[in-house]
């Protein structure tokens, strides 16, 4: 074998086998499933949808739009994977009868599971849960106005969005016009929960707030970092670039992240159905395994032998960076002991991963959840990015940092402006123009904040374009007090959740069934985590009987009625194309929205791909900054009210995704590749389980400072000690979580909590 392409490290240190578990991620299984799917009588719809002209819904690699449903934006065929099919035939689901909420009390409804709820089909006609009745019942269109009209002449900071990043730029466009026209900044965002430490601090450092690094260039990067991403899971198609680093240019992949998923080590990639499918293909040539929200120390490590190796890019430093000095001596300055006991990974792993990052030509760090969703995961992300700036892996082809973001549309939302956090000048400028008065100038509420205010009685109206807020925030007991306390909430969504059948306002609860992408009327756009713009094509909707609304109607419509005909006239934006228009006037970087519809040439937003060392920071050169190495301790389960002598063990649990599952929404039960049956396992080290006489397949209790689950099954995997893994939604209910204070992201990741017997 052609030894550039052997693994360092081929037995890693924490493997647990399963026995039931494949042997590779994607692989066969994949392939059944687009064949169930493909083959049922849901087939020809979802044939149709697949080939439609329309960005994929899932994930924000971003796949489909005009070049065709299969294609990426370089032209490459077969570029679909499993999780869109997995969307979209949720999707296409036959709508709720009315009857059925007719016959089943809300009592009922809060017995479902998310998938449960899921499985019950498309949202198909407007509904209320009006206060002290018992069910949903139908509404009508008028009636809808008038209250969410009421609503939202409250005072405009007791008013309040919350939005996830399915829809489109479009509707995320009006959300934020309708909204600070109001002389409200609370535009709640799933990225809060997310991205947010990654916008924050990117911003901070290079003055741009998303991924610097297109997918051309990652094709000519001859290193990834992937640190606390589990891709193979929920980025699929970003294997197939790692593929083809590792196996056409003998490159190098360094995969960063507490538990070993199978596919970060070897996967089976249905777009090489001969070489990879079945065999599978390498990925990790070096598999880092951290303790859960240690990666600071592992990069400043990292920093410290690029040092003592003679790595250091200094000329390049001085050049075009600002702070460098302060960075090197830190990593100078820490020693080795202090590195390697808090990150629990050897000098020996971290110097070679510093030698790989020496010697490749062009690195590309990538990162997800598990750097961001910590107390400190500014902190992660500036420790990555100046691993790349002292490497002298920014401002070229080839190298960068690319945040793998979550949602399709999910950065679509943070470029049209819905965010509580600062917006870009620019933006500013041109919103202030727009409106002939300036924005409101106090401090919007994003998520977190969203909770605790409306927790404290200071919201009276909430419209949610789509998301699960009760689901996805930490702390579910919380999160129903909060919504209770909430005079109307108006959620606008396709999909029935648990969310509307347990966030429930104090007068007024209303559902709003919307078409999706592949379904609305007109042209709508996305932007993937590449910065890489899509325009989907109108489309129709299978649920002929239904009384749905396209978004962009529904939230013309209520501006209109609040504004009049201020700032813009509203009703003249049903149709998007003067949305656009507005958009490539006031969104920096979107100078061509102004003629796709002409054109239909899709683009890759202007000042976002960074191939030259110069930065948009007011002096021009890159900021970096001093990450200080986290103290990582965990509570005694005194601290949780366990009396002293119960036998258990304290973990950190990274709370996330199953297989099957997006997000709340869950598709399936197991999770195959983990070996986990159902959705109530604990993922655990067999050290830490046998350490005080627990055992495999054992029902235990999984308590966290909020709350506790029971019954809950231990499955050993590849998980390093001390780390466990549950899958959220369920597992919000055990835990309060820390806050990233300038990001305001919950630290998902390091959730302590105790396991017993
Ligand atoms: N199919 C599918 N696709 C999706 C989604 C989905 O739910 N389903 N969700 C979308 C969204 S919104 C998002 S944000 C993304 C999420 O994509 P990911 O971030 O890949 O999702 P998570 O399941 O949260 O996985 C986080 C990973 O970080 C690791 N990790 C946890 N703690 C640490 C740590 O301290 N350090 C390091 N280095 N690693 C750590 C975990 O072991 C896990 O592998 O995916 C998007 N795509
Ligand atoms: N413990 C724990 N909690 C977490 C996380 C974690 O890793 N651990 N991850 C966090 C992250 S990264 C995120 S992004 C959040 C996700 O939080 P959200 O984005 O709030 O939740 P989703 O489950 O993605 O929302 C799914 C719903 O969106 C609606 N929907 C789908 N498509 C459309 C559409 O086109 N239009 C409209 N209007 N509605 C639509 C459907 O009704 C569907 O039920 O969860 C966060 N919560
Ligand atoms: S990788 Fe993401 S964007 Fe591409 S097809 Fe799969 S889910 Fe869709
Ligand atoms: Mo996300």
């Amino acid at each position: 074998m052609d030894s550039s392409k052997q693994n360092i490290q081929p037995k890693p240190p924490f493997d647990e086998k399963n026995e039931e578990t494949p042997d590779i991620g994607g692989g066969l299984p994949v392939i059944q499933f687009w064949a169930e799917h493909t083959l049922s009588p849901e087939g020809p719809k979802l044939w149709k949808t697949l080939f439609h002209k329309s960005a994929c819904l899932s994930c924000s690699w971003g796949t489909g739009g005009q070049k065709g449903g299969f294609t990426n934006e370089d032209g490459e065929k077969l570029q679909r994977c499993m999780k869109s099919v997995e969307a979209i035939s949720s999707e296409i689901k036959p709508g709720v009868k009315v009857q059925f909420f007719e016959e089943h009390s809300i009592t009922e409804l809060q017995k479902f599971t998310s998938m449960e709820a899921d499985r019950l089909g498309r949202l198909s006609f407007p509904m209320i849960l009006r206060a002290g009745k018992s069910h949903y019942e139908r509404i009508s269109w008028s009636e809808i106005y008038t209250i969410v009209e009421t609503g939202f002449r409250k005072s405009p900071e007791r008013v309040a969005s919350y939005s996830s990043g399915r829809s489109s730029n479009e509707a995320a466009f009006l959300l934020q016009l309708m909204m600070r026209s109001l002389g409200s900044n609370n535009l709640a965002d799933c990225s809060d929960l997310c991205h947010a430490p990654s916008t924050f601090g990117l911003k901070q450092m290079f003055g741009t707030k998303t991924s610097i690094v297109s997918l051309e260039s990652l094709k000519q990067a001859d290193c990834v970092i992937l640190a606390g991403a589990n891709s193979g899971y929920n980025h699929p198609r970003l294997m197939n670039e790692l593929i083809k680093l590792r196996d056409e240019r003998g490159g190098k992949v360094i995969v960063i992240n507490p538990e070993m998923s199978i596919g970060l080590v070897k996967f089976g990639s249905p777009a090489f159905p001969i070489k990879s499918l079945i065999p599978g293909s390498d990925i990790a040539s070096l598999y880092l395994q951290p303790i859960p929200g240690s990666d600071v120390a592992l990069f400043v490590g990292i920093q410290k032998s690029l040092i003592e190796q003679g790595f250091v890019k200094t000329e390049f430093l001085a050049a075009h960076t600002e702070g460098w000095e302060a960075v090197l001596e830190t990593a100078r300055g820490t020693t080795w002991e202090t590195i390697t006991e808090t990150c629990g990974v050897s000098q020996v792993e971290i110097e070679t991963a510093a030698t790989i990052i020496g010697n490749a030509k062009g690195v590309v760090f990538g990162w997800a959840m598990g750097i961001t969703q910590h107390e400190n995961g500014v902190d992660n992300v500036y420790s990555i990015a100046n691993t790349a700036l002292i490497s002298g892996n920014v401002g070229k082809e080839g190298a960068g940092v690319m945040p793998v973001r979550g949602h399709s549309n999910v950065q679509g939302f943070g470029s049209m402006g819905v965010t509580a956090q600062e917006l870009k000048k620019e933006l500013q400028e041109a919103l202030e123009k727009l409106l002939g008065r300036s924005l409101s100038r106090v401090k919007g509420y994003d998520t977190r904040a969203l909770i605790e205010a409306a927790d404290e009685k200071k919201v009276d109206t909430l419209i949610c374009l789509g998301g699960n807020l009760y689901a996805a925030n930490p702390d579910s007991t919380q999160a129903l007090r909060a919504l209770g306390n909430i005079e109307t909430i108006i959620y606008l969504a396709t999909k029935p959740n648990l969310g509307h059948f347990h966030g429930l306002a104090k007068e007024n609860t209303i559902v709003i069934p919307v078409l999706n992408r592949f379904e609305n009327p007109y042209k709508t756009t996305t932007e993937s985590g590449n910065n890489f713009v899509r325009l989907s094509d109108e489309g129709e909707t299978h649920l002929k009987d239904g009384d749905l609304i396209p978004e962009v109607e529904f939230l013309t419509e209520l501006a209109h009625r609040v504004h009049g005909n201020y700032p813009v006239d509203w009703r003249k934006l049903q149709d998007t194309r003067y949305i656009r228009q507005l958009i490539a006037q006031t969104v920096p970087g979107f100078e061509k929205m102004a003629t796709i519809d002409q054109t239909k040439e899709e683009f890759t937003i202007s000042g976002r791909i960074v191939t030259e060392p110069k930065f948009q920071t007011p002096s021009g050169k890159a900021s970096m900054f001093v990450t200080p190495l986290p103290k990582l301790t965990l509570p005694n389960p005194e601290d949780f009210e366990i009396p002293q002598q119960t036998r258990g063990v304290m973990v950190a649990l990274m709370t996330g995704r199953s297989y099957s599952q997006h997000n709340t929404v869950v598709y399936k039960i197991n999770d195959k590749y983990r070996g986990m049956p159902h959705r109530n396992c604990i993922l655990m080290n067999r050290l830490d389980a046998e350490s005080v006489g627990l055992q495999a397949h054992q029902r235990v209790t999984v308590q966290g400072n909020a709350g506790k689950l029971e019954n809950v099954e231990i499955i050993y995997g590849a998980v390093r000690p001390g780390a466990a893994v549950m899958f959220y939604p369920e597992v919000n209910v055990i835990f309060k979580a820390r806050i990233e204070t300038r990001s305001g992201t919950p630290a998902f990741k390091r959730v302590p909590a105790f396991v017993y017997a």
